[in-house]
């Protein structure tokens, strides 16, 4: 396979400038008509074509001011079209012909359902006209959708400015997008909806109106998505000081999509994922990610629309900086500590694993095959860590200081993260030079923490501290050097006492590490001090810090920061099944559950530390704390410290189960701990046969999702009986909704069952699954990769190879969803050879598979190179 990477460095602006683009769309399923036409300025002095993207079009005419252009001015292949023309300023109109139908690839425009959409980002609006795709080329749109009148709704960016009939079948909507945008964020939906209304005032009394569109019949679930957007609407404004500036905002949910949600500019178009919830079929899980991705995408109204990507290896600039502010809202809007535990497992189990991987790149890459590869965990959740030490640095106000200069500096522009790194500059007195190299290095940088004690007068100790950095070379960069890392440090004695340093290097309880070592003292009475290093995983970075048993119940004990109570016990629970793994018939020791149940009566009154606190770490975080992993040994000994988990503590376990009040349901914060931390609970009970029966009852009398759905993950540890008895009637109740389904789907392809694979062909062929809804695939087939570790994983090589000849299948008809699923694949480097050599076979079946898309072969190759 021929295909081409580009490189940031090689950068060039655009050589023609678009200021208006007018398109006039008549919809039809095989026969879509685009007429676009834009008026173009050269930039500069220079005599090169005009070159425009094109992907799946058929060109129909080509004008320039009026005149059609003969053969010999224009050249057009599968992927360009390039016009020469002399003009320095000219009107091109262009006609071309789509076929959203035969779209599966679910880019460009498409029909979800039988409505139709657009997903444009990243160089989707290729696959509606010719054009030049790029970020930073920004127009005024103006655009007329015309349809059959059997499509009542008919949807674009901006305001509605004309609406009329054309014929007696066919009637036409025109939309003006005053603010100048990238194509990208260029959208049109057309269907038959649900619509919810409401409206927002902002602070300096502009009324904004809110319309929600939703599948027929599914209004009320729409109730809470629009109750979120005006709760992130305001929190823009207090925090930020930042309003909408379009008199409408449209979201529309639709069924067929291969992301979260997209931010089209006045025109949100939602996964229904992350817009449907109400109480029977939704969890608190599902309600929390309505609210955090509706706020995602308005924030992004802000950071990425007023302010775009020059370029798309750039793309951190947009969405490191809006998931930062997404997760400091959903913090306020519910729990710092559940959010900060939330999001500090997605970078173990997920953004370590990518850097640890042949995918590894920097928050701002380097170089890219395939774009859409780079929605990653590294550009968006490292990307926000690298916001967030921004935040520690500088503070609040010094933070926000750099935010109002970078929207003074750059509204209306398509900007690069070095200018963003230049507004924050001007807000602080820190030299951010060295801190920048978090945008150009990649890797995941390990702390090491040394501590000596001597004796010293007056029967005093004196502790020194060596802190060192280290980042290992990852497969794009065997060269590493010292980050600028804020280490949120905490010393403590037993009794919980704090100290500082004696050289005052520890400045409101953060010391930089900005050299590969430092080192500090600190002078006590105790012999026995406890470092707490990276306390609130104030930087995307690991730490190996020896710390006894002891000092891990220390710090439980008497560190003042929860996060660091919940952080001590996730790492006590690793070292537990280390030891198990040694050796698997090893009984821990009783002097660990006497801490473990010291730890849950210390918390018995605050149940949302508690509940994270008794969760045991999942197995693929614990894969970041080890190399050449045996999978079999690994998960028999996590299974045998749950299991030993849940014999020890059985008496602790039910007494808090039990202490927790049964209430009518209702979505706070307080109840949702609760149901948390009942529910985590039940998932270790209902290992102890004695128990299957709680689960049993939590089934039958649940009145709400969370609820129903903790029972069926706790009776994945009950007999296969109970299981699959309750997942028959989990069935029958919700076949009809498909979202509520993909639960059950996910639920089947984790079992660690012997029959999985003829368990996941059945799920294929159930009436509702279809290889070409992204939701369906993820929650079948992408859970399987994901999360059944033990089956994808067997030894004889099944499991690697039933992924495999589903994604060569899957490639064919949405590239895109197929390269997110060939991940786990990918991510061989940290297993044991026996498991690397299987995987690496199927990988070459890939890599060797005519037709293969890019987007496969991109990360097929790197992880094969
Ligand atoms: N910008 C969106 C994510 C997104 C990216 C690509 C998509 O299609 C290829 C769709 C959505 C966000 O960050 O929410
Ligand atoms: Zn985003």
């Amino acid at each position: 396979m021929s295909v081409q990477a580009k490189r940031r460095a090689d950068y060039q602006p655009p050589a023609f400038s678009i200021a208006t683009v007018d398109l006039h769309i008549t919809l039809h399923p095989t026969q879509t008509q685009v007429i676009s036409t834009l008026s173009v300025t050269r930039n500069g002095n220079h005599d090169s074509p005009l070159i425009l993207d094109g992907d799946n079009l058929s060109l129909n005419t080509i004008a320039i001011n009026g005149n059609a252009l003969s053969d010999d001015e224009y050249t057009v292949s599968d992927t360009l079209l390039s016009i020469s023309t002399h003009l320095d300023e000219f009107v091109l109109e262009i006609t071309n012909t789509i076929a959203p139908e035969q779209n599966k690839a679910l880019e460009g425009l498409y029909l979800s359902g039988g409505a139709y959409c657009t997903q444009c980002e990243a160089e989707g609006f290729r696959r509606i006209t010719y054009f030049m795709d790029r970020p930073d080329v920004l127009s005024v749109y103006t655009v007329t959708v015309v349809a059959d009148k059997s499509v009542p709704m008919l949807l674009a960016n901006g305001n509605p400015v004309d609406k009329g009939e054309v014929d007696e079948n066919t009637h036409f909507v025109k939309w003006h997008d005053p603010h100048p945008k990238p194509c990208y964020l260029f959208a049109l939906v057309a269907g038959d909806f649900d619509l919810l209304t409401d409206s927002y005032t902002t602070t300096s009394g502009k009324e904004v109106a809110l319309e929600l569109y939703v599948d027929k019949g599914k209004k009320s679930q729409g109730v809470f998505a629009l109750e979120s957007l005006k709760r992130a609407m305001k929190w823009d404004e207090d925090v930020f000081g930042l309003e909408y500036d379009l008199d409408i905002y449209m979201i529309v949910a639709v069924d067929f999509f291969n992301m979260g949600a997209m931010e089209n500019k006045g025109l949100n178009v939602f996964n229904s994922k992350f817009v449907l919830a109400d109480q029977k079929s939704a969890t608190d899980d599902d309600f929390f990610n309505v609210e955090s991705v509706i706020a995602h995408e308005y924030f992004h109204n802000w950071t990425g629309n007023r302010i775009t990507c020059r370029d798309w290896f750039q793309l951190s600039l947009k969405e490191g900086l809006t998931v930062f502010r997404d997760q400091q809202f959903s913090a306020d809007m519910t729990s710092a500590l559940s959010n900060r535990i939330k999001h500090v497992r997605v970078m173990r189990e997920h953004q370590f694993a990518e850097d640890a991987s042949a995918m590894s790149h920097p928050i701002r890459p380097e170089e890219v095959i395939e774009m859409n590869n780079f929605y990653t965990v590294t550009v968006y959740d490292k990307g926000a860590e690298v916001i967030r030490m921004f935040h520690t640095l500088l503070g609040p106000e010094g933070f926000r200081r750099g935010m109002d200069e970078y929207f003074r500096r750059h509204d209306g522009q398509a900007v690069t993260c070095d200018d963003f790194i230049s507004a924050m500059q001007s807000a602080t007195d820190l030299d951010l030079t060295q801190f920048s190299r978090w945008y150009s290095q990649s890797g995941t940088p390990i702390i090491t923490v040394e501590h000596c004690t001597e004796s010293a007068e007056n029967g005093m100790f004196k502790h020194t501290f060596t802190l060192s950095q280290h980042t290992p070379a990852t497969s794009d960069q065997s060269e590493k050097q010292p980050l600028y890392i804020p280490v949120n440090i905490e010393i403590i004695d037993k009794q919980g006492n704090t100290y500082t340093d004696n050289e005052s290097l520890i400045q409101n309880g953060m010391i930089v590490l900005k050299d590969a070592s430092m080192r500090f003292t600190v002078n006590a009475q105790s012999a026995d001090l406890t470092p707490v290093v990276l306390g609130n995983f104030s930087a995307p970075a690991k730490v190996e810090n020896p710390l006894g048993t002891d000092a891990l119940l220390t710090i439980f004990k008497h560190s003042k920061d929860p996060f660091n109570r919940w952080d001590a016990m996730q790492t006590l629970y690793d070292r537990c099944i280390k030891q198990l793994e040694a050796s698997p018939d090893a009984e821990i020791s009783n002097d660990i559950w006497n801490g473990i149940k010291q730890a849950i009566a210390q918390e018995q009154d605050n149940l949302e530390l508690l509940g994270e606190c008794l969760v045991i770490p999942s197995f693929e975080t614990l894969c970041q704390s080890r190399s050449n992993i045996n999978v079999a040994a690994l998960s028999k000994a996590r299974k045998a410290f749950c299991d030993q988990y849940a014999r020890s503590l059985e008496q602790e376990l039910l007494n808090v189960f039990n202490n927790i009040e049964q209430s009518a349901y209702s979505y706070t914060q307080d109840a949702i701990n609760k149901r948390r931390c009942k529910n985590v609970v039940l998932a270790h009970l209902a290992r102890l046969p004695q128990h299957e029966s709680m689960v049993i009852a939590q089934f039958d009398s649940a009145d709400n999702m969370t609820d129903t759905l903790g029972a069926l993950r706790s009776a994945q540890h009950c007999s296969s009986a109970t299981f699959d008895s309750l997942m028959a009637q989990f069935e029958e109740t919700w076949n009809h909704d498909p979202l509520v389904l993909d639960k059950w789907f996910a639920l089947h392809a984790t079992q660690n069952r012997d029959d999985i694979f003829a368990t996941i062909t059945m799920l294929c062929e159930h009436p509702q699954f279809a290889m070409s809804n992204p939701n369906r695939v993820r929650s079948v087939i992408g859970s399987f990769a994901f999360y059944n570790s033990e089956k994808f994983h067997s030894l004889d090589g099944s499991g690697y190879k039933f992924v495999t000849d589903y994604l060569l299948k899957l490639d064919a008809v949405n590239p895109q969803v197929a390269a997110r699923i060939v991940t786990p694949l990918t991510q061989w480097q940290g297993f044991a050879i026996e498991h690397q050599q299987q995987m690496k076979q199927q990988l070459g079946r890939l890599l060797n598979h005519k037709g293969l898309s890019k987007d496969v072969f991109e990360k097929v190759s790197k992880s094969l190179a």
